[in-house]
């Protein structure tokens, strides 16, 4: 990171577009909305125009004086390597002031830009220049949504999903940390040797990207893209419904595009033939203005049956990805319990709008074990959730911004609608915390904050809850253990841990006493006697509220 030097330096007049009232033109201000929000910082914006200073609406290497409320100078630097790509534009850091709000709001009161004094700087940490700590687990190191290796992170993604078609998790998991690891780095990387020290970079890896330095490409991506089995995968994994082993099944079998399965007459569930209908579209990426669309119908409806109701956009979209795969979505009500039966009606008033052309609800589970084997995979949680496909009236902006897929869909040119995949998830206002920490991803960024949970803290954490692993003989007096094999609590952490989820979520929603009674989180507050492991945890689950940096 560029070291901030504090000197004074006079900036040649720019022009601007609000010259006409510019008093003070070579004193270029950008506030920074990150924590300030939108309606404060419209608001300073137009007081300083207003009183004749210069403000910026955008971020650009001519800017003289960055203001921000409630960020750390790290934090704004941060910001700034993020918005700055251009190698000499990162030069003119260095003659940036780094300045708290209150630098502004003086300099208005005065009707005159003040001369920057100590207090108005924001402290920054000075950095090693030479390296970069770059931490193990993806939960602990910054992921720009914008990075430096991209030529580097796409082909270790396609290693990574390729991986991911061949069933192997080990390799999947490896390349994407590879591909995670460099997305933190704050600059290119040209030879190996800027590759020293960081961690997770695995044998496999750092051969690909020797190769992708030296040769300019990688001989296993270029041979693993053109083939015909990463293709075919790509495509019939692609169509709503199909996961890895079918469309495993399928390529055996000869089949290689999802017009095969229609033509050579496979038999397909519900879902999967919906995805097979909306192919086209469900392959077209959703942008954030299409989610926003979303957001409002969900919303209207949300509170349409529930007043008092809240709904959070989660996922990509809440880690400020412009696009996505889909749109996902978490529901609560702040009196516990008022959220149970909502998901039916919600669907209802969807439906009765016509907004609607494909839903399937798995109930919540946290009882599952009462009535049954388990129905969903270890890594999934067992909120109710509602997997559908939205339809979506295009507006001119929003139309004609992306190329479709091979033409399965059933629509035709120039439609007046798009299909759109939406998930919906309903929590409890006790388990809501970690719903969003849980449902705002990245997947990578979830299973190291877990894997850091359980092997640096000793906590276990999920989408419900975070407790004490070690308090094993809380959990077992708990009443609800005899619902659950016995052979579970005998096998491996892994499977124990998943058993304390269980209880834990039963107890939560059967509103039974638990022992441990830290480890249930109301809202996002914790009781007074939380541990500092815990703390630290909610400052993560808080944080989760205004993560636009993690991993995409
Ligand atoms: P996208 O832009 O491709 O949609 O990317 P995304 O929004 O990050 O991925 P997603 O597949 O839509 O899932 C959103 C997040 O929800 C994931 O990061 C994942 O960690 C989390 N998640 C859960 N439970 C489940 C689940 O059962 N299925 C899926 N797909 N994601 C889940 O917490
Ligand atoms: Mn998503």
């Amino acid at each position: 990171m560029v070291p901030l030097k504090r000197r004074k330096v006079t900036h040649p007049q720019t022009p601007d577009q609000h010259g006409e009232t510019c008093k003070f033109n070579d004193v270029a201000i950008f506030i920074i909305e990150r924590k300030m929000g939108a309606s404060r910082k419209s608001f300073l914006t137009q007081l300083g125009r207003s009183k004749g200073f210069r403000i910026e609406e955008s971020y650009s290497p001519s800017v003289t004086h960055v203001v921000s409320e409630n960020n750390t100078g790290d934090e704004v630097q941060a910001w700034i390597t993020n918005e700055t790509e251009e190698k000499d534009e990162k030069a003119s850091i260095c003659s940036l002031h780094l300045l708290d709000i209150s630098w502004l709001t003086e300099s208005i009161a005065a009707e005159s830009p003040l001369q920057v004094q100590d207090r108005h700087r924001l402290k920054t940490s000075p950095k090693p220049s030479a390296h970069v700590a770059v931490k193990s687990y993806a939960c602990q190191r910054r992921s720009p949504l914008n990075h430096h290796n991209t030529f580097l992170t796409e082909p270790l993604e396609i290693l990574a999903e390729n991986a991911e078609f061949m069933e192997n998790e080990g390799r999947n998991i490896a390349f994407r940390r590879s591909a995670s690891v460099l997305k933190a780095l704050p600059r290119v990387v040209r030879r190996m040797e800027d590759l020293k020290n960081l961690p997770c970079l695995g044998g496999h890896s750092l051969r690909v990207i020797k190769e992708i330095l030296e040769d300019g490409a990688s001989q296993e991506v270029e041979t693993t893209k053109q083939s015909e089995q990463f293709q075919a995968m790509k495509a019939l994994t692609g169509v709503f419904g199909v996961g890895v082993k079918s469309a495993d099944r399928w390529f055996r079998e000869g089949l290689r595009n999802p017009s095969d399965l229609i033509r050579t007459g496979q038999k397909l569930n519900h879902t999967q033939q919906a995805g097979v209908r909306y192919y086209n579209d469900l392959n077209k990426p959703v942008t954030k203005k299409e989610a926003e669309a979303i957001s409002d119908m969900v919303g209207k409806a949300v509170r349409a049956v529930l007043p008092g109701a809240i709904l959070t956009l989660t996922g990509g979209f809440r880690r400020g990805k412009e696009v996505g795969h889909d749109v996902d979505f978490l529901i609560t009500h702040p009196e516990e319990g008022a959220e149970e039966g909502m998901m039916p009606k919600v669907l209802k008033w969807l439906e009765d709008q016509g907004l609607l052309l494909y839903q399937k609800t798995t109930r919540n589970s946290y009882l599952e074990s009462r009535d049954g084997p388990e129905r969903a995979p270890h890594h999934m949680d067992r909120f109710e959730r509602c997997f559908s496909i939205f339809k979506l009236e295009q507006t001119k902006e929003c139309s004609g911004t992306t190329a479709g897929a091979a033409g399965m869909s059933e629509q035709q040119s120039g439609p007046s609608w798009r299909a759109v995949r939406v998930d919906l998830v309903v929590s409890p206002y006790s388990q809501f915390a970690y719903a969003t920490l849980g449902w705002t991803g990245s997947k990578l960024f979830e299973r190291d904050l877990r894997r850091w949970a359980g092997q640096e803290r000793g906590m276990s954490l999920s989408n419900h809850a975070l407790y004490d692993s070690k308090r094993v003989s809380d959990v077992l007096s708990c009443k609800c253990w005899r619902h659950t094999r016995q052979s579970a609590l005998n096998s491996n952490t892994f499977k124990r841990t998943v058993f304390f989820i269980r209880c834990l979520t039963v107890c939560l929603d059967t509103k039974k006493k638990f022992s441990v009674e830290n480890a249930r989180c109301s809202g996002n507050s914790l009781p007074d006697q939380a541990s500092s492991v815990q703390r630290e945890f909610l400052s993560c689950i808080r944080s989760a509220r205004g993560m636009t940096h993690l991993c995409a």
